[in-house]
């Protein structure tokens, strides 16, 4: 995915001193003249702190960085160095106590380029107080700490404002961590996301490419920080996305509360009415969140971005280096045999150590078991080949059946399922069943699931996997391929999931799903278009006066959507009581314009009275430029239709959300 690529194509702007390893590794590149970029994984406070000061002396420099192994491949670009340091890519974080003055003297070593930094002033702001270094020159800056809060300041030396900033100078950023005045700082972590693609310039005649690499504290997957908990620990991290891209950032396994969301010029507490639970959260460009969670499984997980190009395999610095072909690469991803081996990009891998005197307690209800075909069909959507899921119910279904979207599950809360999945492709792949609580084992990211001893494998062609899990919670949910999602998940493999249990009944006279997804294989230079239900052409028939629960499911893996329900010139009114599968608090849970933006993987539920007899529409377009697919909503007179339903007690449940 790239939503920028238009804009960095046609940025005309200069790129000044810019180099690169020629493709190939053939003749290597001498950096003897630059710096070597050192990690940093934000535990180190920047600077000076006495007297409720701090002093802080920072470089801009050109640097030598290595994002993925520190022996792998390199780009110079430019990053920050607090004095006496190696530069550092994210830049040195500050971190001070409430109430601290921060002065910062900033030089800019660059030969030509003058560098505009922002976010070096106290907060809130209502305006962005910049620094303009001109190139070999210094300037000072004294600002308050403002309250406690995630921060960051980033700086740019072609004056690109952030979501174009993917170049030479898209690593330029930094933490500021104010804490408290007085108790123990928090014991989290910060995270800083980075994207970075070539300058189209600096290509040298050769045609660039909208490829990326993507980097949390300055390293790809599956170099970037791993973490051990123990079962029961409380997790509380700080999220911060100067980046150019939005990012969904998805954790499998366990819920999370996002206690506070920011921007660069402030930082908002949320009070613990309003803090709701999800697994997925879209933090666009310029936006922070401190997130807090319990692991309480044992196992290994992932906490990642769910646009699939910020994750795959070929989104590596050699690959955009040597430009190797797409098909070259595809065929690789058909042959490797690990999902875990085919990601790179915004990923941190999480094991969990079981927690001595913790039992988990395995239903004993009679197991719901479902037999689940993966097969692959020429003839998808619109001439695309298709691969998607068909559930047997009796006989065998043909060999090329293909349901678009997958078949909806529904699976019934505290009852063990049982689902054998077969895979009829030619391709190894594996099913991550999304927000849902289960065991590591069977949570789909083949090479990794699991526990040591005991890790799930990809499931290769013509064979099968059975996974075996509880849902604990019932709601809304989805399952989709956790390999090589660009082809497998854009091609068909999705489908919605739906937990019932006596307070959450699916009925689908007033259930109505809406599942976003691919609608044919997309590559790292391509995105797919967007289906809704199937088809580019889905339309709901609704009865006025009757409340609808409208699950509204997105799994397109390149796309962030944006869904607007209304008529040409309106817009109705929704009330949101779900996201992610888990209920909203009530405050959360009022009514409100139907109007909801949705990352990869992120899913809610609201309720939807359309009042009169008309024609409405769900709008679900792609959030910068890309597709439109739009719901035609028929609404007819109340005839009572849903007389038999007991409207009355779902109203009663719908109130205790
Ligand atoms: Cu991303």
């Amino acid at each position: 995915m790239n939503f920028f690529a238009p804009i960095v194509l046609s940025s005309l702007l200069a790129t000044i001193g810019f180099g690169y390893p020629h493709p190939g590794g053939r003749n290597k590149p001498s950096h003897s003249a630059v710096a070597r970029v050192g990690t940093n994984d934000n535990r180190r406070s920047a600077g000076a702190l006495r007297d409720g000061k701090l002093e802080l002396k920072l470089d801009i420099v050109k640097a030598q960085w290595f994002p993925e192994s520190d022996s792998g491949p390199s780009v110079t670009i430019q990053a920050f160095a607090e004095d006496g340091r190696a530069p550092e890519i994210p830049g040195p974080m500050i971190r001070i106590p409430e109430g601290t003055e921060i002065h910062i003297a900033l030089h800019n070593s660059l030969p030509d380029s003058e560098v505009v930094v922002h976010g070096l002033h106290s907060r809130p702001a209502m305006t962005d107080d910049v620094v303009r270094i001109p190139a070999g020159a210094t300037r000072e800056v004294t600002f308050q700490s403002g309250p406690p809060g995630t921060y960051f300041y980033w700086g740019t030396s072609l004056n690109k404002p952030i979501v174009t900033r993917v170049g030479q100078d898209s690593q330029l950023s930094g933490a500021i961590i104010v804490d408290p005045r007085v108790g123990p700082a928090a014991r989290d972590r910060t995270f800083i996301i980075g994207v970075y693609s070539e300058d189209p310039d600096s290509v040298a005649g050769r045609p660039p490419r909208p490829r990326e690499i993507l980097v949390i504290n300055g390293k790809s997957w599956p170099h970037t920080e791993r973490f051990t908990f123990t079962e029961g620990d409380t997790v509380l991290w700080r999220v911060i996305n100067p980046s150019a891209a939005p990012h969904p950032m998805h954790l499998h396994g366990f819920y999370f509360s996002a206690e506070r969301s920011g921007t660069e010029g402030a930082d908002t507490v949320l009070a613990a009415s309003a803090i709701r639970q999800a697994n997925t959260k879209l933090l666009v460009p310029g936006s922070t969140m401190d997130i807090r969670f319990v692991p309480d499984r044992p196992g290994n997980w992932l906490f990642h971005c769910h646009l699939a190009v910020h994750v795959d395999g070929m989104s590596t610095l050699a690959n955009m280096l040597n430009r190797r072909p797409i098909e070259e690469m595809e065929l690789e991803h058909v042959n490797m045999n690990h999902g875990v081996h085919e990601m790179a990009g915004l990923i941190i891998g999480i094991h969990v150590l079981p927690r001595t005197g913790v039992t988990h307690v395995a239903s004993t209800k009679e197991p719901q078991r479902l037999r689940l075909l993966i097969q692959s069909s020429p003839y998808g959507y619109n001439r695309n080949p298709a691969m998607g899921f068909v559930l047997q119910q009796g006989a065998e279904p043909r060999k090329d059946s293909v349901a678009l979207p997958g078949p909806t599950l529904f699976l019934e809360r505290g009852r063990p399922a049982r689902i054998t999945v077969v895979n009829r492709l030619k391709a190894a792949t594996s099913i991550h069943w999304h927000g849902l609580e289960i065991e590591s084992y069977p949570d789909g990211v083949a090479g990794w699931s699991g526990m040591p001893g005991r890790i799930a494998p990809a499931i290769q062609p013509a064979d099968s996997f059975v996974a075996e899990f509880t849902p604990p919670r019932a709601g809304t949910f989805m399952y989709h391929a956790h390999v090589n999602e660009l082809v497998q998940t854009n091609s068909g493999m999705y489908g919605a999931l739906i937990v019932t249990d006596s307070t959450h009944p699916f009925d689908p006279r007033i259930d109505k799903i809406i599942l976003v997804g691919g609608a044919g294989p997309g590559n790292i230079e391509r995105r797919s278009t967007g289906m809704v239900n199937g088809t580019i052409r889905p339309q709901l028939d609704l009865e006025a006066g009757t409340t609808y629960r409208l699950h509204i499911i997105q799994i397109h893996p390149q796309a962030v959507v944006v869904f607007r329900l209304g008529g040409d010139s309106t817009i109705a009114r929704w009330t949101p009581v779900a996201k992610d599968g888990a209920d909203l608090p009530p405050a959360q849970s009022t009514p409100r314009p139907a109007y909801v933006m949705l990352g990869a993987g992120e899913n809610g539920e609201f309720l939807y009275t359309p009042e009169r007899p008309g024609v409405q529409r769900l709008t679900i377009k792609t959030q910068l430029a890309g597709w439109y697919v739009p719901v035609m909503i028929f609404v007819r007179p109340a005839k009572k239709v849903l007389a038999g339903l007991d409207l009355t007690s779902l109203a009663a449940h719908q109130e205790n959300h």
